[in-house]
This record gives C-alpha cells, structure tokens and sequence, in this order.
C-alpha cells in the first residue's frame, strides 16, 4: 500500500526536476541589460563637502551645540512662522540676518577655530553655540 503512492511521488519530482531544467531555456531571461546604471551624482567628492544644518523650532535652535570644520556651509531652517536670526555675539563672525518663517538661509562657519555664541537677534532669549575645529 505505502509504494504507490511512493513511486506516484517520486514520479512528480521527476517532472518538476524535469520541467525546471526547462525553464531557464523559456523564460529566466531577466538578468538582461536592465542593470541601475547609478553615476552617482557627487561633483565634488573629492574634496569632501562640509555641510551642516540648524533647525529653528518652537523658538529654539536645534542642535543648539553644533560642531563644523572651518568654512563649513550652514543652512539655518527656519520652521517657525515667525522670522528669526543666527547672529554671532562676536561682531562679524557670522550673521544670516533676519530669516522669514518657513525659509532657508546659509552663512558660513568662521576659518577661525573655536566656540561661537550666537543668538537670535529678534528673540535674545535664543541662544546656541557653534564650535569650529
Ligand atoms: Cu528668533
């Protein structure tokens, strides 16, 4: 009783076997010439581009301690309604003057090494610090 369906079984892999080996020679074509090509899109990778971020929310910058090489590129996103600024305490080191809510405004990171205290010009309240090293 138990070898019927025994040899029933084996017969059915051999037709899958069979069939499987058939396959590649119909339809397993997909490894054709459809590789993602990726240039990746880095212009200057070479010199390693230093961007950093600070983030105006609910009247408080985020990081409120930020760390950045010299010259680095700083975007201040302001995602409050009301306007605000990063205003370095020291005189010229740095200042993106007063940013609109819901917009964007850059400066760039003193050369000099060391920590930057600034603040928001309109909301003296507001404070951070920009270390360079
Ligand atoms: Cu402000």
């Amino acid at each position: 009783m138990l070898a019927r369906p025994r040899l029933r079984r084996r017969h059915t892999v051999l037709t899958i076997a069979l069939l499987c080996t058939l396959t590649p020679l119909v339809g397993c074509t997909d490894s054709g010439g459809s590789a993602p090509a990726s240039p990746s899109p880095s212009p200057t990778s070479a010199t390693a581009v230093q961007e950093a971020r600070i983030v105006i929310k609910n009247f408080r910058f985020e990081p409120a301690n930020l760390t950045v090489a010299p010259g680095t590129k700083v975007s201040v996103v302001n995602e409050d309604s009301s306007p605000h600024t990063v205003t370095a305490e020291a005189a010229d080191s740095f200042d993106t003057s007063t940013i609109e809510g819901g917009r964007t405004a850059t400066f760039t990171a003193p050369p000099t090494a060391g920590t930057y205290r600034y603040l928001c010009d309109i909301h003296p309240s507001m404070r951070g610090t920009l270390t360079v090293r």
